[in-house]
């Protein structure tokens, strides 16, 4: 048993299967992320979320629901969870990352949908996820085709769906300003706290703060080399849906005061010119390592991620509002409708996002990273290519899921693709 076990069995978990999971689990991490040599020491803490995302917070959670806190579960970066602490509660991603509850899953749900969906329900199916029995509250959202259905069958009286337009025109912006304040009237009825403008831009100045401190971290990534790897920076930012926010940002701004240095002194991961990868498309989830370190095992560097466990997680900030609770939801509505996700129609800013990291990173090759029936990256995937091959840039798409039976030949195409960049 686990030093956390007998919380976890208290809780009404499968513990030696969680046991054989969290085994699974230490495994790909000392094969991936544990392997890299020369990394930052301000990474211990990061690596101590990934470790403690099982254990230490679930025991904070358990202590923080005991003082009164409640806590919600997401599924998706369009969940603003400034709303849910200005109420007090925790928000919390769900999604999971382990090809390990995969096949629980497939017991009752098709085996054609996203691995991403498949191991987030294998987790509760299997009674291994130890965030299930402390929920207060969950959010779905109608993204993509895979994720509307599931909740109709998740549904209860403590699950709400918030509805995310398909479009960006002036209608679809009013639908999602609504959306936003019926998320805000449902928190309130959760925690019996209303939002009040100070304790809204408090909770504002808390994300912001936080999304400040991962953009500065992307940015030490334009150096060449780069101080930090792409698997850390990933694992960085797997944390950073996870970890609670005040403390996640003093020990991100610490990393980057070490990358700083490390950036100065020319100390990195690589050797200087190694080739520069932007890796975009779906998010890469805690636990799901294997694309990341494929393509730094093949020798090249990631500098930048567009993708939900990137860029999209923290690219824009909320503007300021006067202190007028409409105009500080109305803020917060718009900065989240900036999420250029591929659910969206015809979704031509996500394009020029791509362009515009792709030049701002200098990367010699884009790796689009598509979830085996993801079908909206999957097709978006078409037109991304397009646009980058009119800005001179290559591109790889690989589609795959969080087993590691494709590994081999992914590892071919990869070293093919960089061999092909000269
Ligand atoms: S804003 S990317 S977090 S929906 S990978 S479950 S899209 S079939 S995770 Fe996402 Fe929100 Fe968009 Fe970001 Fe569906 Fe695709 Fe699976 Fe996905």
């Amino acid at each position: 048993m686990t030093e956390h076990g007998q919380l976890l069995a208290e809780l009404g978990l499968n513990v030696p299967l969680h046991d054989e999971l969290s085994r699974a689990t230490e495994r790909s991490f000392q094969r991936t992320i544990g392997a890299q040599q020369n990394r930052p020491k301000a990474m211990a803490y990061f690596d101590g979320v990934l470790h403690g995302a099982h254990g230490g917070r679930i025991a904070e959670l358990v202590a923080a629901r005991a003082a009164g806190r409640k806590v919600v579960g997401t599924f998706c970066v369009y969940v603003p969870e400034e709303i849910a602490l200005a109420v007090d509660a925790i928000p919390i991603a769900l999604c999971g990352g382990s090809q390990f509850t995969v096949p629980y899953a497939e017991k009752t749900f098709p085996r054609d949908i996203c691995p991403l969906v498949k191991s987030t329900l294998g987790m509760a199916f299997a009674k291994i996820c130890p965030y299930g029995p402390i929920l207060d509250y969950t959010v779905g959202e109608t993204t993509c085709d895979v994720k509307k259905k599931t909740w109709e069958i998740l549904a209860d009286d403590t699950f709400h769906v918030m509805e995310v337009p398909q479009k960006k025109e002036a209608i679809d912006v009013e639908l999602w300003r609504k959306a936003v304040r019926e998320f805000r009237d449902k928190m309130e009825q959760l925690t019996g706290k209303k939002v009040r403008t100070e304790r809204l831009a408090e909770s504002v100045r808390v994300m912001n703060d936080k999304r400040r401190a991962l953009q500065r971290l992307t940015e030490l990534r334009k150096a060449d080399p780069p101080p930090i790897s792409g698997l850390d920076a990933l694992a960085v930012m797997q944390g950073a849906l996870n970890d609670e926010p005040v403390r996640f940002t003093q020990n991100l701004d610490r990393l980057n005061a070490e990358l700083v240095e490390r950036a100065a002194a020319g100390v990195s991961p690589f050797k200087q010119g190694t080739k520069r990868i932007m890796v975009s498309g779906c998010p890469s989830v805690m636990g799901n390592w294997k694309v990341h370190h494929l393509i730094e095992a093949a020798g090249a560097a990631i500098v930048v991620d567009e993708s939900c466990t990137g860029t999209r997680y923290f690219e824009n900030l909320v503007g300021d509002a006067a202190q007028d609770l409409d105009a500080q939801l109305a803020a917060i509505a718009d900065r989240y409708l900036k999420i250029n996700c591929s659910c969206f129609t015809p979704n031509s800013e996500r394009l020029d996002d791509v362009k515009r990291l792709a030049r701002d990173f200098r990367v010699d090759g884009v790796v689009q990273y598509v979830l085996q029936y993801c079908h909206t990256y999957n097709v978006e995937a078409i037109r991304v290519d397009a646009a980058l091959k009119a800005a001179g840039i290559p591109s790889l798409k690989i589609v795959t899921d969080y087993s590691e039976e494709d590994s081999g030949q992914l590892r071919t195409r990869i070293e093919a693709f960089l061999e092909q960049l000269g």
